[in-house]
């Protein structure tokens, strides 16, 4: 497969040519292109021929690279504008792609055949062990000096078959917690990862805020720099894992929990090696209670390194999950009142279809009753987009005519500046934490506020409110209103692949994009994708980024969900900016190494259109407004992002003209789907600072 083959930035342009033409630069001697490309790093280097390939000369800077994305906006050198303007040349065939067979293996422990027995000698190996036997599949890691007694004791537990978490090494640990949270939105059950003392923390805090607002239960840990100075002082003999390296010093928090608590669950620092598997048990089960969340575990080394061969332990967790919280039954007759006896009910979500019970539960109140379900800024999917009840993305318009509003799982139902319930009308919020009594403030009418699981308390509220409901004429008529209107909401906003536009759209990429999917297709979605156009019937296919919006989480996630269902073809659509954000090189580099393909398209515009966006809706008369190239949103030149996946082995294009869009999403997936390794698609769209969208 020819994975080097790249649509040029400008038409005329073409890098290869500019690249052979160009006066200054020497030529690569012949056959060594891509030499140590075909060469895994460490293993065969001493087989490199000697005549080792003289290095481009770095004045074969890519023409084509180096314009900007819509407009000669940057200075060029006159010789390249030369070149640039040359006919093309033919493209030399590129060299394939390095395959180097992937270290690690995305299998969970699980999987593997009957493991020996389990005797931990240290609190490092009662650490690993546990958690296997708890069911944590993967240990999402990131190491430095504080994992020493951690390697230790993978390495004893490998050597004598012990059931141990899959390692998953994750280069940043922004996108290691996305891939945790990935696995655990797609399956429900949380990993382990762990990280190097503070500093790995902070790197991660981006990622846990999101897992937080999301209520994705993550156990995440952290090694803490050792507590005792080695005996120096003292002249003493030192402990096991004392300092021994001069960061240890530097490293240590007074509170090293302290700098992420308000967006965990419970944190902890393991003080003593018989605390090992009531840490473990108490962590899971509160980060698996509702409302779920992440939770933080220090692990200090010499703790870890310290004897546990005296301690006993369970076979299974000591401390179960509580069991989620039940809607008071009063407050339950009292909205299913309120509900049955709605002319104009509402249901507004945004994570209601977080699990196939959650998603059925609202089915079936929806379908039942003849209310209207507006998805806004979901994060999971209630309902198909096709279902008759669907209603769209924006609940301003319903919301003006709703005399009662169902708020299912929902941080944010609207937008105060936007639109308000009327007046008289009740809400009824419902949720296992129905007031988001961790956001610092949200003001939104709130009636009743059922406490509880989606799916019972749903299903109980429907199951009540059908013995209170107006007449089945009344409904009925309800339901012929309402189907109409989602008919009409669908084929207003639904532009399709027809006509093609002149440039590509985020919209028309979208539903391009949307051809693509199939029943087994997953789509991680970080901002572009134009909700309008997908066609996504099936619960559990659909993720869009977390409501706290910390960009990075797209491509992670992504890796996660495949990680998690390995069956499933995973497509995450982000842009141009959230690719940045999420550390692309160490994402592809685990894609690679844990044979995750994922197909990855850049809605690429080359700048932060929300930014812009932003300053327009706040000040949509001001100077920004009128600016071409408003300051704080360029992100040119574009850099050029196909180029990144193919360092590992992943087919990297780029495509500007709206006729090559289809072809290339579809080599893309194929790729994906038959070669088994990840693509990307760097979509040049029309870049205008104007449009925001
Ligand atoms: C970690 C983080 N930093 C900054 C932001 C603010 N922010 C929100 S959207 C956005 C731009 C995203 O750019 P891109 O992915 O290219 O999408 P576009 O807005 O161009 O459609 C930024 C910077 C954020 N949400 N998260
Ligand atoms: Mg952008």
């Amino acid at each position: 497969m020819d994975i080097e083959k790249t649509q040029p930035l400008n038409p005329g342009d073409n890098k290869k040519d500019k690249k052979a033409e160009s006066p200054t630069a020497k030529p690569a001697a012949p056959g060594s292109a891509n030499l140590a490309d075909t060469l895994p790093l460490n293993k065969a280097a001493g087989k490199a021929p000697s005549t080792a390939a003289k290095p481009a000369a770095p004045v074969a800077q890519e023409v084509a690279d180096t314009l900007p994305l819509n407009k000669g906006a940057a200075p060029i050198p006159p010789a390249a504008r030369k070149a640039a303007a040359e006919p093309k040349k033919a493209e030399p065939k590129a060299e394939p792609a390095p395959r180097i067979e992937p270290t690690l293996k995305p299998e969970p422990a699980a999987s593997r055949p009957e493991a020996a027995p389990f005797k931990p000698e240290t609190a490092a190996d009662a650490w690993l062990g546990l958690l296997a036997a708890r069911g944590i599949e993967y240990l999402f890691s990131n190491g430095g000096t504080d994992f020493a007694p951690v390697v230790e004791a993978y390495a004893k537990g490998q050597k004598l078959g012990w059931r141990l978490p899959q390692i998953v090494i994750v280069p940043h640990e922004n996108m290691g917690v996305a891939m945790a949270h990935g696995y655990a939105m797609v399956t429900g059950k949380p990993q382990a990862m762990m990280v190097h003392v503070g500093v790995g923390t902070a790197n991660a805090i981006n990622g846990l805020i999101n897992a937080s607002r999301q209520n994705v239960p993550i156990l995440f840990t952290a090694g803490r720099t050792p507590i005792t100075e080695g005996g120096a002082a003292s002249g003493g003999a030192a402990l096991l894992g004392a300092r021994n390296n001069y960061i240890h010093w530097a490293q240590e928090h007074f509170d090293q929990g302290g700098m992420m608590r308000e967006f965990l669950k419970w944190d902890y620092e393991l003080r003593h090696a018989e605390q090992v598997e009531t840490v473990i048990d108490r962590a899971l089960a509160i980060a698996k209670s509702e409302p779920q969340g992440p939770v933080y575990v220090t692990l200090p080394r010499e703790i870890l390194a310290s004897d546990f061969a005296n301690q006993k332990y369970s076979e299974v967790a000591t401390i179960a999950p509580a069991s989620p919280p039940a809607a008071d039954p009063e407050a339950l007759e009292e909205a299913a009142k309120l509900l049955g006896g709605a002319q104009h009910p509402l249901l507004i979500t945004a994570n209601g279809g977080r699990t196939a019970e959650s998603s059925r539960a609202i089915e079936q109140l929806a379908q039942t009753l003849a209310v209207p379900v507006i998805h806004y800024r979901p994060r999971h999917l209630a309902l198909s987009t096709e279902h008759p009840m669907h209603c769209g993305w924006d609940p301003h318009t319903l919301l003006k005519e709703a005399d009662v509003v169902l708020v299912v799982d929902c941080d944010v139902p609207w937008i105060p500046k936007e639109g308000q319930p009327k007046p008289g009308a009740k809400v009824i919020h419902v949720g296992p934490d129905p007031l988001f009594a961790r956001y610092p403030l949200r003001g939104f009418r709130t009636d009743i506020a059922l406490t509880g699981a989606v799916a019972p308390t749903l299903q109980t509220l429907w199951r009540a409110a059908q013995k209170q409901a107006v007449s089945v004429k009344q409904i009925e008529e309800r339901r012929r209103v309402v189907t109409t209107y989602s008919k009409n909401v669908r084929d207003k906003a639904r532009s399709g692949l027809e006509p093609m536009p002149a440039s590509i759209t985020g919209k028309w990429l979208s539903a391009c994009v949307n051809k693509l999917l199939d029943a087994s297709t997953i789509l991680v979605n970080e901002y572009p994708t134009v909700l309008e156009e997908m066609v996504i019937k099936e619960p559990g296919r659909y993720f869009g980024n977390p409501s706290a919006g910390g960009l990075g989480w797209g491509m992670g996630a992504a890796l996660g969900a495949k990680l998690a269902a390995q069956d499933k073809t995973v497509i995450c659509a982000l842009g141009d900016g959230a690719y940045m954000f999420g550390n692309p090189t160490a994402v592809h580099y685990v894609s690679e190494a844990m044979r995750l393909p994922v197909l990855f398209v850049i809605a690429n515009n080359a700048r932060w259109a929300a930014v812009h966006r932003s300053t327009l809706s706040t000040y949509p008369a001001g100077f920004a407004s009128k600016e071409k190239e408003p300051p704080f949103a360029t992100l040119e030149p574009s850099p050029r992002f196909e180029h990144v996946v193919r360092a590992s082995g992943g087919l990297g294009e780029r495509v500007s003209e709206p006729a090559q869009l289809m072809p290339a999403l579809e080599k893309a997936l194929k790729y994906v789907k038959e070669e088994k390794r990840q693509a990307v698609l760097n979509v040049c769209l029309e870049a205008s600072y104007v449009k925001t969208s």
